[in-house]
């Protein structure tokens, strides 16, 4: 029989795990003969709470679930973990700033990185979902000298499948006439969702889309912005859709990248061939073989557009990396 592989998830309590958890063990990801085993952290007064959610998860009698561990204690569930999903972190609250929304955070993934560091499998590989994700990641990483940087992720992919979405809809076309969409920078208002080397049928987008006034005005902001706008019609975050991206982001690290595509994660910056800055987690379009190693897409031509856009994303998430600095 297959050896299970070990899935931690965080926040196990909240909206995002709830679609999550349901995904992870029907073997859209691993594959149906891959069993899972799922290692669900919560803090304490959630307890409660993700005790029914265990009860729900058991009476979906999923095959491939071969245990579910519930627990407040973040060494218990991230022992021996193959695949880290940090999902639970400290939503901003009323008249909360930018700097104390990082430092709240910043506090949990200090101690879930040491968690991480001490007890997963030598293979772990870690998705922060948890918002402001891409600093989240790097506190993480900072506190898990042993853990590889290249193990380490943050997830844009609602943005890029957001943006793929945008591109179809005003294109006619389906979906999966859309490649080569990558997102640039921080997972913030500040991302630059790159529709210059995005193709539609295998030709540039801009030559489909010809519209530059849309692709640069309500395509970004609406891609963006699409968070609060989910909030304001729904009266809750994205949830589904975040779920949906984290098994995406994961399932394009574990399968072979289409030749001439790419994917984009926020990635250790060090030795990207665009000259953003070392020390930050910055997304890229990656290509990943399917066994676990990935590279950044080499030598894509950046127009100064291109270039303004992903100055502003670094400049951000420098200076996010500031207001961190005493946790790294
Ligand atoms: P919820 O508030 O529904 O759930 C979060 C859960 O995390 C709660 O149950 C809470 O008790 C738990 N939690 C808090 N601190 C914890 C800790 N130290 N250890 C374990 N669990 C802890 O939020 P949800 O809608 O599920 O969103 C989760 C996170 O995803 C948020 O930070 C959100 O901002 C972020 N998002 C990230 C997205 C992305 O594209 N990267 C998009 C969706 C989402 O906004």
């Amino acid at each position: 029989m297959t050896t299970p592989i070990r899935i931690a998830v965080t926040g196990g309590a909240g909206q995002i795990a709830y679609s999550l958890l349901f995904r992870l063990g029907n073997g859209e990801v691993f594959g149906p003969d891959q069993p899972v085993i799922l290692q669900i952290l919560e803090i304490t007064p959630a307890m409660e709470a993700l005790k029914g959610v265990v009860m729900e998860l058991k009476d979906s009698a999923q095959p491939l679930v071969h245990d579910i561990i519930a627990t407040d204690d973040p060494n218990v569930a991230f022992k021996d973990a193959n695949w880290v999903i940090l999902v639970g972190g400290k939503p901003r609250g009323p008249g909360m700033e930018r700097a104390d929304l990082l430092s709240e955070n910043g506090k949990i993934f200090v101690e879930q990185g040491k968690a991480i560091n001490d007890n997963a499998a030598s293979d772990v590989r870690i998705v922060v979902v948890a918002n402001p994700c891409n600093t989240n990641c790097l506190v993480a990483k900072s506190n898990a000298p042993d853990i590889p940087a290249d193990r380490w992720f943050a997830m844009t992919r609602l943005d890029q499948n957001r943006a793929q979405s945008q591109l179809a809809d005003k294109a006619g076309v389906l979906l999966k006439e859309v490649t080569n969409v990558g997102i640039w920078g921080n997972h913030s208002a500040t991302q630059f969702p790159n529709f210059e080397h995005a193709k539609i049928s295998g030709k540039p987008a801009t030559e489909v889309i010809t519209d530059r006034e849309w692709l640069e005005g309500e395509f970004m902001t609406t891609v963006q912005k699409r968070g609060a706008a989910i909030i304001a019609a729904r009266g809750k975050s994205s949830a589904a859709s975040a779920a949906n991206a984290a098994l995406d982001t994961i399932r394009s690290l574990i399968t072979p990248t289409p030749a001439g595509d790419w994917f984009s994660a926020a990635v250790w910056s060090n030795g990207n061939p665009y000259g953003i800055a070392d020390g930050i987690f910055y997304s890229f379009p990656l290509r990943s073989d399917g066994k676990g190693n990935w590279e950044f897409v080499d030598g894509l031509e950046l127009s100064d557009y291109a270039k303004s856009k992903i100055k502003a994303t670094e400049e951000e998430l420098l200076s996010e990396r500031e207001d961190v600095k005493t946790m790294l």
